[in-house]
């Protein structure tokens, strides 16, 4: 079966409408200020408010987002990077009435990042440390009412985790990629186009639940970018990951 030019393109813009028209945007986009830092997929923004940790707690709240928690040495990384001012600043740990380290979003206490002699619950300034903050790299614990020794704190909105392309080769007329598989996803959105930018119509979108994809009729000798995003199923419907670095084909 042949089809016309333009009933492809016809039938591809169809498609693209009704995906289109059940999906709902992130609200998370929404929620973080425009100016916030991504980390994979996550919005990260620091506020120099001269606050208690339990305000700063509230007012990441109130916007939708939580206090920072900081899970793996590459996100510490990431914190210390957007904190280029070296600013003191509450994160999302506290001490539990059960005296262990928690984080506000009930994710796994795991890594830590104490400064040398941390956490020591010292009474030098206000007595009963069971709040956290990076301070400015390092973690230390201080009264939940410290703000003299505060600059603010970071917010974290939680994102949709993106993936990865991890190949795209040629082979004859085909060009086969291979994406990334995460937790939780729903589909997947893997787009090739000959142009850096993804112009509508130099692009193809095929939807798919595979880590290995095909693309048919590439032209011989010229190159693709490729990249994929993730459909998650939310509880507003479904949404998108933000789009990987696109991968050039060889
Ligand atoms: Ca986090
Ligand atoms: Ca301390």
């Amino acid at each position: 079966m042949k089809f016309s030019k333009k009933l492809v393109t016809m039938m591809l813009t169809s498609a693209i409408a009704a995906v289109a028209a059940f999906v709902s945007p992130v609200d998370v986009k929404a929620k973080a200020p425009e100016s916030a830092k991504v980390y994979e997929g996550n919005r990260y923004q620091i506020y120099l408010e001269d606050v208690t940790w339990s305000e700063a707690k509230a007012r990441c709240e109130s916007m939708g987002g939580h206090l920072a928690t900081i899970t793996s040495a590459k996100e510490q990384a990431f914190v210390e990077k957007i904190n280029k001012d070296g600013k003191s600043l509450w994160i999302g740990a506290y001490r539990t009435s059960n005296n262990e380290w928690a984080w506000v979003t009930g994710e796994k206490w795991k890594y830590t990042n104490w400064k040398d002699g941390e956490p020591n619950n010292s009474s030098n300034v206000v007595s009963n440390e069971n709040s956290v903050a990076v301070w400015p790299k390092e973690w230390n614990d201080l009264n939940d009412n410290n703000k003299f020794e505060q600059d603010g704190f970071i917010c974290e909105w939680e994102g949709l985790k993106p993936t990865k392309v991890t190949s795209v080769k040629t082979q004859k007329k085909n060009v086969i990629v291979k994406i990334k598989k995460v937790a939780n996803a729903a589909a997947y959105e893997v787009q090739y186009s000959t142009s850096k930018k993804f112009a509508e119509n130099k692009t193809k979108t095929i939807r798919t639940n595979s880590a290995k994809i095909k693309f048919k009729k590439a032209k011989k000798n010229k190159k693709y970018f490729v990249r994929v995003r993730v459909c998650y199923n939310g509880p507003e419907g479904e949404a998108y990951s933000d789009w990987s670095k696109a991968v050039k084909s060889k």
